[in-house]
């Protein structure tokens, strides 16, 4: 096979019409190209703009892939893929679901691995924050440049020899939006390219709108080869030992080792539109935010609200609400990501970045979240959750919608049974990963290029004792000491165990690019964009009493906080001010039709427990941030110990 690519590629760059058309000739008719000498097997290089092809010539150079396969996001090449990882024995069909299929991962890739995951600058403390004298670090990882390419060299070298290259050109945020950012992904998984189709927008839609000025996020992914060469699942193949998450923000560069799960290696995700992408964002002067965003209506009147939860603590559920208080919508734009910026006009915009859900299974049901159920069952992979003998799915909280003659198999693949398994049948962090456009109430202006316009901003957590239902942030620098000082229960998102509470500023913690001392600067420098800043509020949902049982009924009651939220964003005399911040006034939280509700108990303020709070929220300061913090949020934990005193 003559190696024409070369001479193609300055042909076609001479004449985008040409490049176009014979990018149509050529797509699926297996004319074979080389690249580096490998033979494309799939796409045609000439989409390719001459940055990219050097960038993927690089990468061919390093990881000696046995063919290349350049990703046009076309339904022949996804079903093409489906068909080999069913070969492969990665996914099966799920008969009873239209074009849904269940990959099982090898046991020891589950989750992400925040240990396993570094920033990479010349200097650390342009990464992470200087910790107290031995204290350890928990605001991220720092690695050296020299260290990184020792570890890239050791690790990708010859990395996918008997190997396809698969190379996605990627678009986060609607294709061709001011607000969205390009990325092209290298990866020797197919399974990662059916997810990254669903996740992100993939192929011709792309390629076509880039030349050679557009700037893209360079994105290098190999599930890995364990050093002694023996795979212990080859459907499944992994290197948890040497597993390695690299992010370089200055090269707008990842790479990522070993992995072949969720955030680990689905690359638009945490590590480019949280990591990198905070790190764009902190340069260009916008947000890049873990956060779900919603479109509320009451009464006709329509508005935006951005919520920061920590991992599995109920995004997706509030994303995809169903109001139990007639008169009121909600309408999903994302569930995860936000990236925001002050328009012309000073108004706060959003996008969500993404293109599909990637959401925990165990919990999501027809009581706790009906939307998503009637989301999930077409064009989707399950991963990691239990198989039912009809070929359907099974997970924790599925109970009443799979009847008992039903034989579950667990996620490991052993039979199951609902009385006397010990073992839950889904991993706790099993995922399914839908296309967006399928939520029946997918905002109309999802794919808007220009954004929402954001209102209100929500942090949040599980917090059993002491944080009320809602609080409301006094002013703008309240409100950033509010999203930093936020903690929450541990999930099963990550490697943490045990329920601890954990420090989790703004929701962020595993997933920001730059020193978190810097971070807060960046928000606090949010006042002098604009005189129209958004409301700032703390929801906590999961206050128990003393019975250990939950205070509020949550899910769709929750839109009963979302109406008082409401009123103040339509600046109604409903609050009342308390040392920790706003709170509803008696009776303005709506409460019609719900019984046995103790008011009183959801919103106690404990003077003793506020004490504790701020003194453990000032230690994590010092020990944690040192001198990197701002004065600003010194001052805030002095303001709050003042009033909490006065208590
Ligand atoms: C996620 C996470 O997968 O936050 O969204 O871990
Ligand atoms: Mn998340």
């Amino acid at each position: 096979m003559p190696d024409i690519a070369e001479k193609d590629s300055e042909i076609s760059y001479a004449s985008e019409a040409g490049r176009f058309s014979k990018h149509l000739k050529q797509s699926h008719f297996g004319l074979f190209h080389h690249l580096r000498g490998i033979s494309v097997v799939h796409g045609d290089i000439n989409v390719l703009t001459p940055k990219v092809r050097s960038y993927v010539e690089d990468k061919i150079d390093l990881c000696q892939p046995e063919k290349i396969h350049i990703c046009d996001g076309t339904d022949y090449e996804n079903s093409s893929l489906l068909t080999l990882l069913q070969k492969e024995g990665t996914i099966k069909a799920l008969p009873k679901y239209e074009n849904c299929w269940l990959a099982r991962t090898n046991p020891a890739d589950t989750a992400r691995v925040e240990s396993k995951t570094f920033i990479c600058t010349e200097k650390k403390s342009e990464a992470i924050p200087t910790p107290s004298e031995g204290v350890k670090g928990s605001l991220g990882n720092w690695m050296s440049p020299s260290d990184m390419n020792k570890a890239v060299k050791e690790r990708f070298t010859g990395c996918m020899k008997n190997r396809t290259m698969y190379v996605i050109p990627f678009s986060m945020g609607p294709v061709g939006s001011p607000l969205s950012k390009i990325g092209i992904q290298l990866t020797d998984s197919a399974y990662v390219v059916a997810s990254m189709r669903i996740m992100t927008r993939i192929g011709q839609a792309v390629t076509k709108i880039m030349n050679n000025e557009t700037e893209f996020v360079k994105c290098l992914h190999s599930v890995g080869t364990p050093a002694d060469g023996k795979m212990e699942m080859p459907s499944w193949p992994c290197d948890p030992e040497r597993t390695l998450i690299l992010h370089k923000p200055q090269a707008n560069e990842i790479v990522s080792y070993g992995s072949g799960y969720g955030g680990n290696s689905l690359l638009g995700k945490k590590c480019f539109a949280l990591r990198i992408g905070s790190t764009i964002a902190k340069r260009e002067g916008w947000l890049a935010e873990h956060m779900l965003i919603l479109g509320i209506t009451k009464n006709g009147k329509k508005r935006y609200i951005a919520a920061a939860f920590p991992s599995a603590c109920g995004k997706t559920n509030l994303a995809m609400m169903t109001p139990t208080l007639p008169g009121y919508k909600v309408e999903c734009v994302g569930d995860d990501i936000a990236w925001m910026r002050f328009d012309e006009n000073g108004q706060l915009r959003a996008i969500n970045p993404e293109h599909g859900f990637f959401g925990v299974a165990p919990g999501t049901s027809n009581s706790s979240n009906p939307i998503a159920m009637s989301t999930v069952f077409k064009n989707t992979i399950f991963t990691n959750v239990a198989e039912t003998s009809d070929g359907g799915v099974y997970w924790e909280g599925m109970e009443n919608e799979v009847d008992e003659s039903v034989k579950i198999t667990d996620w490991l693949g052993k039979p199951w049974d609902r009385k006397t398994s010990k073992t839950p049948a889904a991993h706790p962090n099993s995922r399914f990963c839908t296309p967006a456009s399928q939520c029946p109430i997918i905002d109309p202006q999802w794919e808007s290029p220009e954004g929402v316009p954001i209102s209100a901003i929500l942090f949040g957590g599980r917090r059993p004792v002491g944080v009320p239902l809602i609080h409301e942030a006094k002013n703008w620098k309240h409100a950033v000491f509010m999203g930093a000082s936020l903690r929450s229960e541990a999930t099963a998102a990550a490697e943490h165990k045990g329920k601890v509470i954990m420090h989790d500023p703004f929701a962020m913690r595993p997933f920001f690019g730059y020193n978190f001392g810097q971070y807060l600067q960046h928000w606090l420098s949010m006042e002098t964009r604009t005189s129209n800043l958004p409301k700032v509020f703390l929801v906590n949902w999961f206050r128990k009493g003393g019975d250990g049982k939950f205070l509020w009924p949550g899910f769709g009651e929750n839109c009963r906080v979302l109406d008082w939220i409401l009123k103040r964003l339509d600046n109604e005399d409903c609050a009342l001010k308390t040392p920790i911040g706003l709170i509803p006034k008696k009776e303005s939280l709506n409460l019609e039709g719900l019984k046995d509700i103790d008011i009183d108990a959801l919103f106690k303020l404990d003077a003793e427990f506020w004490k504790q709070e701020i003194n453990a929220v000032e230690k994590y300061f010092e020990e944690q941030v040192g001198k990197d913090l701002p004065s600003e949020m010194k001052e805030q934990c002095e303001i709050l110990k003042k009033e909490i005193d006065s208590m």
